[in-house]
């Protein structure tokens, strides 16, 4: 355990800050790398504990992965000298790894055996499971294959045309790394767009897949060639930021090289729609995802409607963006949103009991979160539910608590944010 106390913060943030590499880019790098024909250097990689069980995962399967710093250098030699795990391989707290990992090893020739920790073990893996069965993969394990540890017998899998029932990229990116080891096209359908990385990284790693539209298809006619990639940063981590200087009277920050891919900038939109001041500048693509830097200065807000379509464009931003419209004037309305109810815990839950306790008036539905603005929060003892995204709201929220914030445990931060608290140190003045 690692409690955290936090006094109020009376002065304005400002400064400069890169925010580390962004976590599903990071993830999907190391595994297009490991699959690939050849040498693969990945820049600016996030040193977290998710994405580093991905490192591990590879490793124990054979594949060398060199870690300097932030740069990994992979010797990818294709999915065929790919090595039986001797040991279970163990996936930790991260989802990412064990949807997108089950994808791959589900057409892999040989046995695996996986688990997690005990959040991992209650989200659902019946949503990727479901689908690779109909893609003929053999896999078992608790609740019927719909929780972890789940037993995989890889084998050469049949394409499928696969219509995604929930707004879920870990399930699209699961069912088109199998269609990488199946028989025929493999094509997943959306009616939402979600988050586009292994798209972009499976094209950039030259394998044989189209994008047209809402459908993806992808076919094992090619093998992937190894590339470099330089992951930009995580707009989910430049989230607390960006909300911690809209609230904090008088800041001013500009955060460098933030990735912009469409299917993740909702929160730029909804802090816009609340009335808040963010200037993008330096826009460029590198490796096919496009990044830019972000100017936020404090200013008034007002409340918004947040459904539909952007949800999943945001849906990491959710438990952050809950505390900025507790600082904004009007009610703000969260819906849609009931894939936060599997996320590390359930973050709806998490949230309103978290802001409830620092005095926020907020109330949950079956698929949201109501915020009635605008609060002075006042301070209290808080569980951050072992999850990074709950903890680092909450250190957001003492910046503009009157009283003093207690964490009860700041160590699930280092999934996706390792040097988060270092970070806001630096501009606070
Ligand atoms: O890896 P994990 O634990 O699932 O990570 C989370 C997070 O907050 O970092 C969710 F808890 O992000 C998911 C995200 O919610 C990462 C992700 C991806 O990299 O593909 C996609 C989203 O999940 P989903 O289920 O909507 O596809």
């Amino acid at each position: 355990m690692n409690a955290l106390k936090l006094h109020p913060y009376p002065k304005a943030l400002s400064g400069e800050l890169e925010v580390p590499g962004d976590k599903s880019i990071s993830h999907r790098s190391v595994i297009m790398g490991s699959i690939a024909n050849g040498t693969t250097k990945v820049s600016h990689f996030l040193d977290g504990e998710d994405c580093m069980r991905t490192v591990q995962v590879f490793r124990s399967m054979g594949v060398s992965i060199e870690k300097k710093g932030s740069t990994l250098i992979i010797e990818g030699k294709g999915t065929a000298t790919l090595k039986e795990p001797k040991e279970p391989i163990y996936f930790g707290n991260s989802g990412t790894t064990a949807r997108l990992m089950l994808g791959l090893l589900a057409g892999l020739p040989f046995f695996t055996a996986v688990y997690g920790d005990p959040y991992l073990s209650n989200r659902p893996m019946d949503r990727v499971v479901t689908p690779l069965k109909e893609m003929d993969a053999v896999i078992d394990g608790r609740g019927n294959g719909s929780y972890v540890p789940l037993a995989i017998r890889g084998k050469k899998l049949k394409g499928i045309h696969y219509a995604l029932p929930i707004k879920s990229a870990q399930v699209k990116s699961a069912v088109l790394l199998a269609g990488l080891h199946a028989e025929g096209d493999t094509i997943v359908s959306e009616k939402t767009t979600t988050r586009n990385h292994t798209e972009n990284m499976l094209q950039a790693f030259n394998a044989d897949i189209t994008m047209d539209g809402m459908y993806t298809t992808i076919t094992n006619k090619r093998s992937l060639q190894a590339t470099d990639v330089y992951v930009p940063g995580d707009i989910s981590s430049a989230a607390f930021f960006l909300v911690a200087a809209s609230i904090v009277p008088g800041s001013r920050l500009r955060m460098k090289n933030v990735g912009l891919n469409q299917t993740r900038t909702g929160i730029i939109e909804v802090l816009k729609a609340m009335g808040a001041m963010i200037e993008i500048t330096n826009q460029q693509s590198i490796s096919g995802e496009l990044l830019g830097d972000l100017t936020i200065t404090s200013t008034e807000l007002h409340g918004t409607v947040i459904e539909g379509d952007i949800i999943p464009r945001l849906i990491d931003e959710i438990p952050v963006i809950a505390l900025l419209a507790t600082q904004a004037d009007g009610t703000t309305i969260i819906r849609n949103a009931e894939e936060l109810r599997v996320k590390e815990t359930d973050r709806i839950a998490a949230v309103v009991n978290v802001l409830s306790t620092l005095g926020a008036n907020v109330e949950s539905t079956t698929d949201g979160i109501i915020i009635y603005g605008k609060t002075n929060l006042t301070g209290g003892h808080i569980s951050t539910y072992n999850d990074h995204r709950i903890a680092m709201m909450a250190v957001i929220a003492s910046l503009v608590a009157q009283e003093e914030v207690i964490l009860d445990d700041t160590s699930s931060i280092t999934v996706s944010y390792p040097t988060f608290l270092k970070d806001l140190q630096r501009i606070m003045n």
